[in-house]
Parts: structure tokens; C-alpha cells; sequence
């Protein structure tokens, strides 16, 4: 008698061997299904460099279990009678399998989940949608965490990680002596800063297959490809991760905030699209670092600095994407309504900072966090555009963009559109901040120096309209008071200035 096969489906973010819905498979009897769908492509138009990424490491991932004798149902984007989601590819494979039982891992995005569950309620096979356990901590233990507090702090969890992980500590103490060094970790550049190249993987035949098709299939989206030198396989994202230990971690704390006009990455790792499609796991990484802090080979300020970016904050937003999904997609706290202008899809703008984070977005479907948050994030916040557009921007724009970790980055971090659940005050900040920090002013068509005036930096003027705009919602901030005080001391001409000029500037855009 014939054993009804089990049906696992693997998404193209859950590269992982890992993965909940493979444990126990059976060789002899399973079916994995990897689906290749128009749907996952466009329901925001993705970098060329995001869909050729996923699709290339899907069709290496495919190949690894394949050589472990583990039978794939592999079907392709131009596979004959594709349905284009993986709700459909889900029942033609059950159709052709007849599975007895089908297991999936739990997506990382709300919407298919969603989408997932109504499958299986409809499903006359029983589906198992299991937890996806590749992070340090869970949905429910994140709602545990954050039930009965009334605000939610990063710093506050990733504590609590410290201690839950024993990742960084010397006993019941941090080790260095301190929790966060993040004060050693903003220094600027030397002058003559030589640019911090990354490894960047030659695409093998199989990966320009995938280029050419998504060049072919997927003309109309946002980005080029020729710089594609993303890794696609596990066996190159642990060469990546070897590389930025023994290179760029080091100097990864110090210059952590920096940025440089001839170096879109300085000393950032480039790992995140690798641990979201599950080629690299978290827990490796931090360990990874902090063996390297143990063996003395990089410092504290930088091995904190790094692993407060993973068991700290990507922990930490997805806890809050599942508490707060679905109605968190949809928040405005501020009211923004400004469309976001085009400059942001062509870099076309004078503003030198703006232009480099949209080229380099473009080129390497990458930016690195300051350039996120503090230039592009920043210019949205003060010039009040839509958050539902700004969203979809960083959605289309990177490599690594997946909703639950861009939705309270964007609508969280970037453009406080939650009313501060994610941060303890918006981050704006003027021409000043991005000064210090980089070197694109120098290059700048504006002035930072001026305030105002047609050659002014139009952050600085902007920062202040962000303030007199909002006031009534951000009054009641204790962290805001300082500043709102310094702006009613203004003359009051000199607010009228500020208001004309950030007017005419944002009428034009
Ligand atoms: P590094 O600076 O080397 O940091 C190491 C790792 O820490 C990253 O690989 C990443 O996994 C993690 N990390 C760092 N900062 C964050 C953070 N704020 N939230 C979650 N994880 C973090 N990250 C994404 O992975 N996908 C996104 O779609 C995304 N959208 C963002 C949108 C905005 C508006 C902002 C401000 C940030 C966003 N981030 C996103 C977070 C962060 O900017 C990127 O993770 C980081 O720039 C990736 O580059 P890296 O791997 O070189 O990071
Ligand atoms: C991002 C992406 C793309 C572009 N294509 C596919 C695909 O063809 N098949 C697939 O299984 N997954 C793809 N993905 C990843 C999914 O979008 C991701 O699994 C969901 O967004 C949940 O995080
Ligand atoms: Fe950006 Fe203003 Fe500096 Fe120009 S002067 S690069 S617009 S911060």
C-alpha cells in the first residue's frame, strides 16, 4: 500500500535546512514545493536585485536539497500553467501529490498568512501552519514581554534579550561594564577615507538566468542589476559573514553612524538580506561576533554595537509588526499627506545627500541604516509625505525589504506615523546632524550654513515647519520640551520665515 506523501512548502525567504516544515522529513515519501510566483514579485514592483536575489537562492537552495536526494517540486515563474500565487501552487502541487498532510512555516509577511490560513480552513487535506523559529524569541513570548507596559523601549528588551540569551554577559552583568556603548559610536570619517568594499559574489549561470529573465520579465521596476554581487547560497553568505568579521567589524561600532560620498556601505555588514531569506541565522551571527570580542580580535564598542542591531532591534520590530498588524500598516499619527516626489525614484534633486542615498538605492538595491533613517526617512518626516508611499518606497527599494522589519522601521522610526510606540521621540534633525555625519554637504548645491534663503539647506528650515506643524501632537513629549520652548522663543518673524520658506519650497517639489 502506497504512503500519502507530506507536502512542505518552502517560501522564498525560509532558505533555511532549519526550518520548522522540514524537520522529519521523509525522503522516501515527501514532497518539498518551492514556487516561483508573479504575485511575491509585485504586490510592491521589488527591486530587480530583491527578485533575482530570492529566485537565484531559491534555485540554489532547491539544488542543495535535490542533492540530498530530497525530492523538490520546483515550479518556475514561466512554468507551464503557473498561477502566479502561492495559495494557487499550493493546491495545484496538492492536486498533483495528493498529500496526506500538507506543513508550512508561518510567512513573514501578515498578508500572507492571512492568505495561508484561508487555504488551510478551505483545505480538504490538513494543513499544519507551524511558528517560524529562526529568531531569538517568538510573537507570543514578544506580547508577554510587552503586555502590561505602557511604552515599549528597545533598550528596555534588548536587556531582557541579554540576560534570556546570557549573549554578552558576564554572569548577571554586561560584559564591558556597560549595556550600550552606542556614545563611543559616532565618529566621523578621516578625510581621506578609502572606501570599504564588501565581497561581492561573480552571479554563476544560474543567477544570470535569473538577471536576464527579471530584466526581461520585470523591465518596469525600480533598479539596475550590473552590480548584482549579492550572495545566493549559504555556502557564500558564510563566506560574506567571515569577510565583515574579520574586516569591518572592528571599525563597525566606531563609524557606525558615518557617511561618505564615495562609499555607500563603509563598515556595514551587508548581511541583512541573508539572514531575512534565511540563509544566515541570527543566532550564528551574534555568537560569531562575540567569539570574535572574546578572542580579543574586535572591541567592545563595536561587538555591542553589532549584536544590539540583530537580538536588539530586528527582535524587537518584529514583536511589534505581529502585535500591531494589520491595523499598524495603515497608521498616520502626524496626518502626512504630501505625495512623495519623484526625486526619490530618480535621484534627480540638488539636495546632495538625497540624491546619493536614491543613486546608491538603485545601483546596489542598498543604504545603509543612517542613510535610511537620517536622509531620506528624515527629508519624509519633515516634508510630511504620505507614509503609505514612503512605505512602499523602502518596500521597493532595497534588497533586504520585507514588511515586517520595513513597516515599523518606516512608519516607526523613520516617520513616527505610530505616535511613538516604536520611539521615544520622532528623529528629525537638521542640515547639521547630516553635516557631522557625512560629507555631502561640502559637494552641496544648498548651504548648510544658511538657514534661510533660496541657496539655505531646506532640512534646516523644514526641521523647524516639522515643529511648528506638529506641535499640538507632539506638546505633551517630555523629550520635545527643551526644543518646543526654544521655538516659542523665536521672534515671531522668524517663524513667519521659516513657514514662507518651507511653503515655497514644498509648493515646488
Ligand atoms: P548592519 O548595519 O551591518 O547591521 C547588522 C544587522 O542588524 C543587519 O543586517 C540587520 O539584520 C540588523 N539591523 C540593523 N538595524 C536594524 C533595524 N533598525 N531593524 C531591524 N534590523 C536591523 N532592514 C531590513 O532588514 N529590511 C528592511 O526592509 C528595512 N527597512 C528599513 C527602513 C527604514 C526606514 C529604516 C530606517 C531601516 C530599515 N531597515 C531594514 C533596518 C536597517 O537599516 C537595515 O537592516 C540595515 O541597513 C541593513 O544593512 P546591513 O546588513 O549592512 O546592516
Ligand atoms: C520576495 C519573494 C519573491 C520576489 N518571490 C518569491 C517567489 O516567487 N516565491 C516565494 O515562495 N517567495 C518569494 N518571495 C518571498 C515572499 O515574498 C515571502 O515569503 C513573503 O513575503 C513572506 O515573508
Ligand atoms: Fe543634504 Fe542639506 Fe547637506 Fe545638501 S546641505 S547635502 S541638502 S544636508
Amino acid at each position: 500500500m502506497s504512503v500519502a506523501p507530506t507536502l512542505r512548502l518552502v517560501l522564498g525567504d525560509q532558505l533555511s535546512r532549519s526550518l520548522a516544515s522540514l524537520r522529519g522529513l521523509d525522503p522516501l515519501h515527501d514532497v518539498v514545493l518551492m514556487a516561483e510566483v508573479d504575485d511575491e514579485a509585485t504586490y510592491v514592483q521589488h527591486h530587480k536585485q530583491k527578485i533575482a536575489l530570492v529566485l537565484a537562492a531559491m534555485r540554489a537552495f532547491a539544488e542543495e536539497l535535490r542533492s540530498d536526494r530530497i525530492q523538490i517540486d520546483y515550479v518556475k515563474l514561466d512554468g507551464a500553467g503557473n498561477s502566479g500565487s502561492i495559495v494557487g501552487e499550493l493546491g495545484r502541487a496538492a492536486e498533483r501529490h495528493r498529500p496526506g498532510r500538507i506543513i508550512l512555516t508561518a510567512p513573514g509577511e501578515h498578508r500572507l498568512l492571512e492568505a495561508l490560513k484561508a487555504f488551510a480552513e478551505g483545505s480538504h487535506v490538513p494543513v499544519e501552519i507551524l511558528d517560524d523559529d529562526r529568531f531569538f524569541t517568538s510573537p507570543a513570548a514578544f506580547a508577554a514581554w510587552a503586555g502590561g507596559r505602557k511604552m515599549l523601549r528597545m533598550e528596555h528588551f534588548y536587556r531582557h534579550m541579554r540576560r534570556e540569551t546570557g549573549i554578552l554577559m558576564d554572569g548577571d552583568a554586561p560584559a564591558g561594564g556597560a549595556w550600550n556603548f552606542d556614545a563611543d559610536n559616532r565618529k566621523r570619517l578621516p578625510k581621506r577615507h578609502a572606501p570599504a568594499r564588501p565581497p561581492r559574489f561573480d552571479p554563476t549561470a544560474e543567477t544570470r538566468a535569473v538577471l536576464d529573465m527579471v530584466e526581461t520579465r520585470f523591465s518596469d521596476h525600480f533598479g539596475e542589476t550590473d552590480a548584482f554581487g549579492w550572495a545566493v547560497s549559504r555556502t557564500q553568505a558564510l563566506e560574506a559573514l567571515d569577510f565583515f568579521l574579520r574586516n569591518h567589524l572592528r571599525t563597525f561600532g566606531d563609524y557606525q553612524d558615518a557617511m561618505a560620498s564615495n562609499d555607500p556601505f563603509v563598515f556595514h555588514s551587508l548581511l541583512s538580506p541573508y539572514l531575512n531569506i534565511g540563509l544566515l541565522d541570527p543566532k550564528e551571527v551574534c555568537e560569531a561576533a562575540e567569539t570574535a570580542f572574546r578572542d580579543g580580535l574586535v572591541p567592545i564598542n563595536a561587538a555591542e554595537g553589532f549584536i544590539r542591531q540583530i537580538l536588539g532591534w530586528r527582535e524587537y520590530v518584529r514583536g511589534v509588526y505581529w502585535l500591531h498588524m494589520p491595523e499598524y500598516g495603515s497608521r498616520n499619527a502626524l496626518n502626512a499627506k504630501r505625495p512623495l516626489p519623484d526625486f526619490y525614484w530618480t535621484g534627480e534633486t540638488r539636495m546632495n545627500c538625497i540624491a546619493h542615498a536614491v543613486k546608491a538605492a538603485s545601483k546596489f538595491a542598498y543604504g545603509h541604516h543612517i542613510q535610511r533613517l537620517m536622509v531620506t526617512g528624515n527629508f519624509a518626516l519633515l516634508a510630511g509625505l504620505d507614509p503609505a508611499e514612503v512605505s512602499d518606497w523602502y518596500m521597493t527599494v532595497y534588497a533586504d525589504a520585507f514588511e515586517w522589519v520595513e513597516h515599523p522601521n518606516t512608519l516607526g522610526m523613520a516617520l513616527f506615523a505610530d505616535g511613538g510606540l516604536l520611539a521615544s521621540k520622532p528623529y528629525a534633525a537638521s542640515g547639521a546632524y547630516i553635516n557631522r555625519m557625512s560629507d555631502y554637504c561640502g559637494t552641496c548645491a544648498y548651504s548648510q550654513r544658511e538657514k534661510l534663503g533660496e541657496d539655505a539647506c531646506p532640512f534646516n528650515y523644514l526641521y523647524w515647519d516639522f515643529l511648528m506643524r506638529n506641535r499640538s501632537a507632539l506638546e505633551s513629549n517630555p523629550r520635545l520640551r527643551m526644543l518646543l520652548r526654544t521655538l516659542s522663543g523665536f521672534p515671531d518673524e522668524r517663524r513667519k520665515a521659516i513657514g514662507a520658506a518651507a511653503k515655497t519650497f514644498l509648493d515646488d517639489l
